[in-house]
């Protein structure tokens, strides 16, 4: 690498297509109208894929913006290097240790933090857990956390700043939350330090960015000229939201190139996970079971696209406390032209993955507050059922549905032994409270009648 090339101040953690469409981009352009030695590092977390393919172009990639009316390319140079953490543990533990990386973000999905959806605590009986219990050389987020930092503490240096840019509700308090009930079993002084010293921001990320296909592979290569293994699509649209507590106030110049630093993740998180993730996922059980490929063909459905408008308008706006400076309406015609850029193709099935995962934050969460103040939530309990319907495993035309959760068997094997799948779902502690599940029978069971006689899309036509 040429020499002016920023140095290595900054390591990211699970790097997919969505950072490098998001935060990869933001840290460069403030590297460019700031300054500041903030080169990334990126980790793989699985797999070599994303590295073998980077690693052709120099860690450069081509970021695809897909707008309704056309695509404008740009090529990206942030990411200095890219680890595989299975091959090499030790090294990505090195790097997190330097004393010139002041920041390790993650995007290593809702199941990366290993804690329980419902509760947000570390699930101490997670196999990887485990593993980092008794082996210093660690395989999961937490624990490479835990380890770097306690690295940085034996070594007399400042820790890093940990940011969270997954789809979690108080993404900070939750990651905070694992390291530290991973590090009071490992060793209570190195909780202690992280506690005090430690800082672990809440944020709020946002742009769509469907998984990249081999055909975009291809049309990178004839629209820039340039054969680029590892390009990345997305939406015009961005935006992240950061509560503004740093280690020592180190961190690139974000405010410069419009990212929100705020005192106060929470009302954006909340907006944005509940009017965005939880359309989404209603979306993507409901479109799927419609027959429906990506959002953009369901939103071009009536019966799809009048349900959502009438989901976020009936029942989602009236729970929200709107953030300082957005129109939750205004919000939801937004979202609703996003979801229908039929540049965008981004399959239902890829965000129905890892259901168990996503459905408190996107939908349980609202659904009880309503319920709670007397406000009847037909939509969001049909998301509900449409979930159950589709964690079940069969689709609509009796073909079989792959289901990609990490709880997939046993909601299959729940839902096939049961008189009623959804009173046997219901009791997945993982997923549902035990007050959720007592207060969503009724209205989810329904729901779910509906669906087996009713079918999908006529469900949603009936309630748009
Ligand atoms: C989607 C998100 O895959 C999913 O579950 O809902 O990835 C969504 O596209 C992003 O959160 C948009 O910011």
């Amino acid at each position: 690498m040429p020499a002016d090339k920023p140095a290595i101040g900054w390591v990211h953690l699970g790097l997919g297509a969505f950072f490098r469409a998001h935060g990869a981009i933001y840290v460069a352009e403030a590297m460019q109208a700031s300054g500041g030695d903030w080169g990334i590092l990126g980790v793989s977390l699985q797999s070599p894929g994303t590295r073998d393919a980077m690693a052709k172009s120099d860690f450069g990639y081509t970021a695809v913006e897909l707008g309704p009316d056309g695509q404008s390319s740009r090529w990206i140079e942030v990411i200095r290097d890219v680890l595989v953490a299975p091959e090499n543990p030790q090294a990505v533990l090195d790097a997190m240790a330097d004393p010139a990386v002041h920041v390790v973000s993650l995007t290593v999905t809702e199941k990366g933090y290993c804690h329980n959806p419902a509760t947000g605590r570390l699930n101490p009986d997670h196999p990887d857990i485990r593993h980092d219990l008794e082996n210093p050389l660690p395989r999961s987020a937490p624990g490479f956390l835990v380890r770097a930092l306690q690295m940085r503490k034996d070594r007399g240096l400042r820790p890093f700043t940990v940011l969270s840019c997954d789809n979690l509700p108080e993404n900070g308090r939750v990651v905070r939350g694992v390291v530290l009930d991973l590090a009071k079993l490992i060793d209570p002084d190195l909780a202690a330090w992280i506690e005090t010293e430690g800082r672990f921001p809440a944020t709020m990320v946002d742009r769509i960015v469907p998984a990249t296909k081999p055909e975009d592979i291809a049309f990178v290569a004839t629209a820039t000229g340039r054969a680029d293994a590892a390009p990345v699509m997305h939406e015009p649209f961005r935006q992240w939201v950061i509560e503004d507590d740093f280690v020592d106030g180190i961190r690139p110049d974000l405010g410069a190139v419009g990212v929100q630093m705020v005192r106060d993740v929470t009302p954006f998180e909340h907006m944005k996970l509940r009017m965005l993730n939880g359309a989404h996922s209603s979306l993507a059980y409901l479109g799927y079971l419609s027959g429906h490929e990506t959002i953009a063909d369901a939103m071009a459905d009536p019966a799809l696209s009048g349900f959502v408008r009438a989901l976020w308008r009936d029942e989602i706006i009236p729970a929200l406390d709107p953030p300082p400076g957005e129109d939750l309406a205004a919000y939801a015609a937004a979202l609703a032209q996003r979801f229908s850029n039929p540049g965008i193709r981004h399959r239902t099935w890829q965000i129905a993955m890892d259901g168990s995962q996503k459905l408190p934050q996107r939908l349980l969460a609202t659904l009880s507050e309503n319920l709670a103040a007397g406000r009847a939530s037909p939509r969001l309990a049909l998301g509900v059922a449409a979930w159950m319907r589709y964690v079940g495993g069969v689709d609509e035309n009796g073909q079989p549905i792959e289901v990609k959760d990490p709880l997939a068997a046993r909601l299959r094997s729940l839902s096939d032994g049961a008189d009623s799948p959804p009173e046997a779902l219901l009791a997945v502690t993982e997923v549902f409270t035990p007050d959720q599940a007592r207060a969503f029978a009724e209205p989810v069971s329904a729901a779910y009648d509906g669906l087996v006689a009713d079918g999908a899309r006529k469900s949603a036509e009936a309630l748009a």
